[in-house]
């Protein structure tokens, strides 16, 4: 598996369906580069609740489907080249395939992600998701949906992969805080696998 033999163990999230496989990537300093140069970063609006909303962070989407969130519409895009390597690395480690990639940039503690599943209605009923991170460790938060002070927390650091199973989009939500910490640029990938249609959004934070 070219770049993907584990010098450490992966570590399973057995509640939260979802398993962490630290420093997956040997050569996340240069991946780090590569991504930042070559993705269209951009700053999208939300409209949530009626109101557009600049998201604290950039983001891209690449895929072969267009995508719809929180009323925006991401249309399909041709792959830069070392996010399409990239995918081909996390479909091997997740074992199966995906035709998307979200792109964000946290460009420092102030940026951040608020609570949400990724359980859009075009990734089907269990969805599969690797998260790759690249650049600055981030707090990353998981609560469970009905009971939400039952609570995980885990760092995710550069090269690190999390693949989340069904049921920790099902059951749980995620998030990654704003943080006081002085902390550099973070990239995180998110790769999937959707649908061809274009869906309603259920519940993204
Ligand atoms: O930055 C992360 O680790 C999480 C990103 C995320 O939740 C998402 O893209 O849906």
């Amino acid at each position: 598996m070219a770049g993907l033999a584990l010098s450490l163990p992966p570590v399973r999230l057995e509640a939260q369906d979802a398993t962490l496989y630290p420093a997956a990537l040997k050569d996340a300093e240069a991946l780090f580069d590569a991504v930042m140069a070559a993705v269209d970063w951009r700053r999208e609006e939300l409209t949530l609740y009626g109101r557009r909303i600049p998201q604290p962070r950039l983001s891209a989407w690449y895929g072969d489907a267009a995508y719809a969130y929180s009323g925006l519409l991401l249309a399909p895009r041709p792959w830069p080249s070392v996010l399409a390597n990239l995918r081909g690395r996390c479909e091997e480690m997740a074992g199966v395939p995906f035709n998307s990639v979200l792109a964000n940039l946290y460009r420092d503690g102030r940026d951040s992600m608020d609570w949400h599943s990724d359980d859009e209605a075009s990734l089907g009923p269990a969805p599969v998701i690797a998260s790759v991170t690249l650049g600055a460790s981030r707090r990353f938060l998981l609560r469970r949906k009905g009971a939400k002070a039952e609570k995980i927390e885990i760092g995710l650091g550069g090269g690190d992969i999390l693949v989340m199973g069904p049921r920790c989009q099902v059951q749980w939500q995620h998030r990654v805080p704003k943080t006081r910490t002085p902390v550099g640029p973070r990239i995180n990938l998110t790769f999937r696998l959707c649908g061809q249609t274009l869906p309603q959004s259920r519940s993204r934070g």
